[in-house]
C-alpha cells in the first residue's frame, strides 16, 4: 500500500512505505524529460498486497493536477510494476514541474492526487521539460557542459555556438526561484564560451541554458 522504490531516469529513490506519509522529495530528486518522448516509470510497490497506483505531472506549471495530467493509473498490482505515458507536445519546458505519486490499497480509487490516503502514500519529485534531443542536435548550441558538480566556490558552463546566437543562462535554486542570471539574452559570437556559476547557500541549483531553440537544464550541487 505504498512506493518503496520509484525509477525515472535519473530519478532512482528507495523510501520507507505508506508509514511515511506524504514526502516532497521534489528538492532532492529530479529528471529531464523530452516533449514528445514516451517514458516508462518503475515503481515497487507492497508484495503481498494489491494496490493502486497512478501519478500526475502539472504539465502547464499552473498549481494543478487535471484529469488530463494524469499519467497512468496501475489497479491491484503488487511487486514490481511499470507505467508509460508519452509527454506532450505543448507541455511546458525549462521550468520545475511537479511529479506526484500516490499509491493506496485497491479500497482507494486513486482517482484524485489530493485525497486523503488512509494506508497509502503520495511522493512528489520534480521533472523539467526540454524539446526533443533532436532539435537540440541541429540548434546552434552544441557541447554544452558544465564542470566541476559538485563544486566548492563555483563551477563552469561551456557551451560551442555554431554562429552568433541569442541566449540567456539562468540559475535557479531547488524551489525554482530565480537567484542569478549569468547572461540575459545577450548576442554573444560563434566559438567557445565559459560561464561564470557561483551560489551563496549550499545546495542544489539548477542551471538553465536557453537560446533559439535550445534549452537545457543542468542539475548541479554546490557543497559548502
Ligand atoms: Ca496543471
Amino acid at each position: 500500500m505504498n512506493q518503496k522504490i520509484v525509477e525515472l531516469q535519473s530519478i532512482n529513490k528507495l523510501s520507507n512505505g505508506g508509514s511515511d506519509g506524504y514526502q516532497d522529495y521534489s528538492c532532492s530528486d529530479s529528471t529531464t524529460l523530452n516533449r514528445g518522448q514516451t517514458y516508462s516509470l518503475n515503481v515497487l510497490t507492497d508484495t503481498s498486497i494489491a494496490s493502486n497506483v497512478s501519478a500526475w505531472i502539472d504539465y502547464n506549471n499552473d498549481g494543478v493536477f487535471s484529469l488530463s495530467e494524469q499519467l497512468f493509473t496501475l489497479s491491484g498490482v503488487n511487486g514490481w510494476n511499470a507505467g508509460s505515458f508519452t509527454v506532450p507536445v505543448n507541455a511546458v519546458i525549462s521550468t520545475p514541474l511537479r511529479l506526484r505519486i500516490g499509491s493506496d490499497n485497491t479500497l482507494s480509487s486513486l482517482m484524485d492526487p489530493c485525497m486523503d490516503l488512509t494506508n497509502g502514500q503520495y511522493e512528489d519529485y520534480t521533472v523539467w521539460l526540454r524539446n526533443s534531443t533532436g532539435l537540440n542536435e541541429n540548434s546552434n548550441i552544441t557541447a554544452a557542459t558544465i564542470l566541476p558538480n559538485p563544486f566548492g566556490n563555483e563551477t563552469t558552463l561551456t557551451y560551442e555556438l555554431k554562429k552568433p546566437t541569442i541566449l540567456s543562462v539562468k540559475v535557479f535554486d531547488a524551489l525554482g526561484r530565480l537567484v542569478n542570471t549569468p547572461v540575459d539574452n545577450e548576442e554573444q559570437s560563434s566559438g567557445i564560451h565559459n560561464v561564470r556559476i557561483s551560489a551563496e547557500v549550499s545546495g542544489v541549483y539548477y542551471v538553465r541554458l536557453i537560446g533559439g531553440d535550445y534549452s537545457e537544464v543542468f542539475r548541479i550541487i554546490k557543497t559548502k
